[in-house]
């Protein structure tokens, strides 16, 4: 089996075989580059998993890679949408594995059912960049490095607030993605510290309608609900509709808790609907470009980079939001 630098050592006399032909053609055309991979012009071939548009989170995050990954920049990007379907991510990974990639970069939709995926991947000695969310498997070394945020540490800002906030509540759990680590990590510290304050659970899937539909549900459940923990504030958007359409006063009567910090979620509390939102901040493709390019280079990158979080409560204002950025 080829080590890493004898595939580095491949590519780049690949790389100068090519040069030196097409400086012998000297102004012959340059035909499309259907290589795919490290090839004359240096640009590094990436496929890249998003697993979808479920969220303004998701979109704010697919801009922040697209405009990372463009050409003048020196990459080419071959973006798939899954779906929010892990089959389809597998699908697009495959894909990139066969057209012979330089790095594959991907956000797990959920933790598990990556082994022999990320296996085959290591097999073809293409390197994996993970983003956003983190896999469990037991395939070693799976990938080269992780760039995403500390979801546990936000679940636990929350609870902090709660705590000092709304001590006696009594909490619906609109859950992300089950399974999810955004689901798992959130959720985590908020069982640990409230459990017996948790009166239901219910996934809204991180999207707005999956989440009004499951608030619909818990307000007849759970009537004597004082605060719902909204895993993402797309959802939390649902639940607002859910409990005005009920005739109750989201903020008020049902405080929400959210995570992510988009503006929509934002405006939401500013408008007192929401109560404290804490920020997952979506926008690092040019972190994730500088891993890629490193990584393909062959340089030491670090196991883990986490972008920082801050958080939000209803003393923010219009300027704020409108100066953000997504
Ligand atoms: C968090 C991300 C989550 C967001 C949701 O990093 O994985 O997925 O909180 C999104 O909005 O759907």
């Amino acid at each position: 089996m080829k080590t890493k630098s004898t595939r580095r050592w491949v590519v780049g006399a690949v790389a100068a075989f090519a040069a030196l032909s097409l400086a012998a053609c000297s102004g012959g055309s340059s035909g499309s580059d259907d290589t795919k991979g490290s090839g004359d012009s240096g640009t590094i071939s990436v496929g890249f998993s998003q697993l979808g548009a479920e969220s303004g989170w998701r979109t704010a995050n697919t801009e922040s890679v697209k405009a990372a990954f463009t050409k003048d920049k020196g990459f080419d990007l071959t973006f798939v949408d899954a779906q929010q379907k892990q089959e389809n991510q597998i699908k697009a990974i495959r894909d990139f594995i066969d057209q012979g990639v330089d790095a594959i970069a991907f956000s797990p939709v959920v933790e598990t059912g990556w082994d022999q995926v990320l296996q085959e991947a290591k097999d073809a000695e293409i390197p994996v960049v993970l983003v956003d969310r983190t896999v469990k498997t037991s395939v070693s070394d799976p990938y080269a490095t992780y760039i995403g945020n500390d979801f546990t540490k936000e679940g636990e800002t929350a609870v902090a607030w709660i705590k000092k906030n709304a001590a006696d509540a009594k909490i619906f759990e609109l859950q992300g993605t089950l399974g999810s680590s955004a689901q798992v990590d959130r959720e985590k510290p908020v069982d640990a510290e409230l459990g017996s304050q948790i009166i239901g659970k219910a996934s809204g899937n991180f999207t707005r309608a999956e989440g009004k539909a499951a608030t619909e549900a818990a307000l007849q459940a759970y009537p004597d609900m004082t605060m719902i923990v909204s895993h993402n504030d797309d959802m939390a958007l649902g639940a607002i509709e859910a409990i005005e359409a009920a005739g109750k006063k989201p903020g008020t009567d049902i405080k929400i808790v959210s995570f992510d910090g988009v503006r929509d979620g934002l405006q939401a509390l500013h408008d007192k609907k929401i109560n404290y939102i804490v920020e997952c901040n979506p926008v690092y493709g040019d972190q994730i470009a500088d891993l890629v390019k490193k990584v393909v280079g062959g340089e030491d990158v670090p196991t883990r980079t986490i972008v920082p979080d801050e958080a939000f409560d209803q003393t923010i204002t219009q300027e704020t939001i409108d100066a953000r950025k997504y």
